[in-house]
């Protein structure tokens, strides 16, 4: 029976979907053709070459605004249920308003969309990845409130165009990212640092921005389309580094929940702990007020529940500890930690694809129990988990380990922990412009030569062995390294 046991325990439930991503920025290339407008990712990368790895932009990037036909075949190829991309706002609503829909916009995505649907592979849309029109960067971009009602028409325009065929939305990617590394850090676009301030503004915009296009789905287009509306966050996975620090990790799980809490908890608002100590810190600086914004009583109401499922993105855990007097810390993955003088570290024996992103797989199920504790038994889909190089490896043998461990511990929280997770997102499909990393960081499935105009795509030894997960809808553990 224990064998059995083990068997049944390597099938994902029926009716569990895999997928893979991109975002606009990152593949699609094309910055100026036809009534395109720049992006703030066009500005950041044109202007300041020099924050940038290898000095490089998105201009062409993976070419796939002229290859979309061939990202979709490698995405048959793989046997994806879903394909995950973003779209660029700017490309469809160049003056970044409503009153101007490009006609070049519509049919690139209206073709990406009715080309996957033909090919038997679900759209999944992600409506901001990063790429916000330059023209409402001149107004403040997410520290101006009003963009939230900017988000909405550009929401609308969106799901009234493609909401007949796409089904699964998610408002933003990350917010932690670019509210904590472009306005807190600003490393990266639209790089404005307004560290401690600017950051919680663009929170608070980006949690109301959310919840009106939440709630326009609602009203306008849920009966009609039926369709599931979400957002997606990058959450690390916290650990005392010492015996007798578990307090200091739960408060940064719970200042990684910033952008989860006020739509995914039962009382609504920003999660307690971080509010109380956010409040005292700027009390104690002399701010008459947080510098975390509060919510009115009818904000908190209005975000509340507005999602039908929680998007997760994973890659990577810490170690948490009090910082020594003076110590420098980290920036990444959110100012918090010197906001709490808190040092994240990583274990030396967690293996590293990039000098950030090192694989600790338990803490992905010890996250997904920890969210499923905080927000209740509800559906996760994860949107984003994979691994990186800086070489364009071939065999990539450390990428199908690294998918492996990851997927066995989704198994797990599913099965002993009963998490309901019903869909798994690789990132990326293939390699692309990985933001200031340029092209020197390869997340892809697939191969992208970046020196060949045409952008050859060839899949890795990590397509291979996805698309036998896809296609078995189990994972083969024989070769695990029993986490
Ligand atoms: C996600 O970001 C994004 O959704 C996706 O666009 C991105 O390509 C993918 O994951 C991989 O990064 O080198 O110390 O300066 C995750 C957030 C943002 C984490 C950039 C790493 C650079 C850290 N990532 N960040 S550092």
């Amino acid at each position: 029976s224990l064998l059995v046991a083990a068997c049944v325990g390597r099938k994902f439930p029926p009716g569990f979907k895999f997928g893979a991503a991109t975002a606009s920025y990152q593949v699609e290339g094309a910055w100026n053709v036809s009534d395109k407008s720049p992006s703030i990712w066009d500005t950041f990368t044109h202007d300041n070459p020099d924050l940038i790895a290898d000095k490089s932009n998105g201009d062409v990037a993976c070419d796939s605004y002229r290859l979309w036909e061939t990202d979709i075949g490698l995405a048959k190829d793989l046997g994806l249920d879903f394909y995950r991309f973003s779209i660029s706002w700017p490309r469809l609503l160049p003056n970044g308003h409503s009153n101007y829909v490009s006609e070049d916009g519509k049919r690139y995505y209206n073709n990406l969309i009715n080309g996957l649907i033909e090919n038997g592979i679900e759209p999944v849309v992600t409506l901001y990845h990063w790429d916000l029109p330059q023209k409402l960067q001149e107004f403040g971009g997410w520290t101006n409130p009003d963009l939230a009602s900017s988000f909405e028409e550009y929401a609308d325009v969106a799901f009234g165009l493609f909401g007949d065929r796409v089904k699964t939305w998610l408002t933003f990617n990350e917010p932690v990212s670019f509210c904590e590394i472009s306005y807190e850090a600003g490393k990266t676009a639209p790089g404005v640092a307004l560290p401690g301030i600017g950051n919680y503004i663009c929170a608070k915009v980006v949690m109301l921005a959310h919840a009106r296009a939440y709630r326009l789905y609602d009203t306008k287009f849920r009966a009609k389309y039926r369709g599931k509306v979400g957002l997606t966050n990058q959450h690390l996975w916290f650990e005392p580094k010492n015996s007798g620090e578990e307090e200091n990790a739960e408060l940064m799980r719970n200042l990684m929940a910033l952008y989860s809490y006020p739509i995914y908890s039962k009382t609504g608002g920003w999660p307690p702990s971080v509010e109380k100590r956010i409040a005292e810190i700027s009390a104690k600086q002399g701010y008459s007020r947080s510098r975390l914004p509060e919510f009115t009583p009818e904000e908190i109401e209005f975000i509340k529940g507005t999602y039908d499922f929680y998007g997760l993105n994973y890659y990577t855990s810490r170690l948490v500890e009090t910082a020594k007097p003076g110590e420098k810390l980290t920036w990444f993955p959110l100012s918090g930690s010197s906001e709490f003088g808190l040092a994240l570290t990583a274990d030396p024996s967690w293996k590293a694809g990039l000098a950030w992103l090192v694989s600790y797989p338990p803490g992905f199920r010890r996250l997904l129990l920890w969210l499923k504790q905080q927000f209740g038994d509800i559906e996760f889909k994860i949107m984003e988990n994979g691994y990186a190089t800086s070489e364009p490896v071939m065999y990539d043998e450390e990428r199908v380990n690294y998918y492996r461990d990851h997927l066995e511990q989704v198994l797990l929280a599913i099965n002993e922990d009963k998490v309901f997770v019903t869909a798994y997102t690789a990132w990326s499909l293939i390699d692309n412009y990985e933001w200031t990393s340029g092209y020197t960081s390869r997340f892809g499935l697939v191969n992208v030569d970046f020196n060949d105009p045409n952008r050859k795509r060839t899949p890795r030894a990590s397509a291979h062995y996805y698309a036998a997960v896809i296609k078995s809808h189990s994972l083969d553990l024989s070769q695990s390294r029993g986490y």
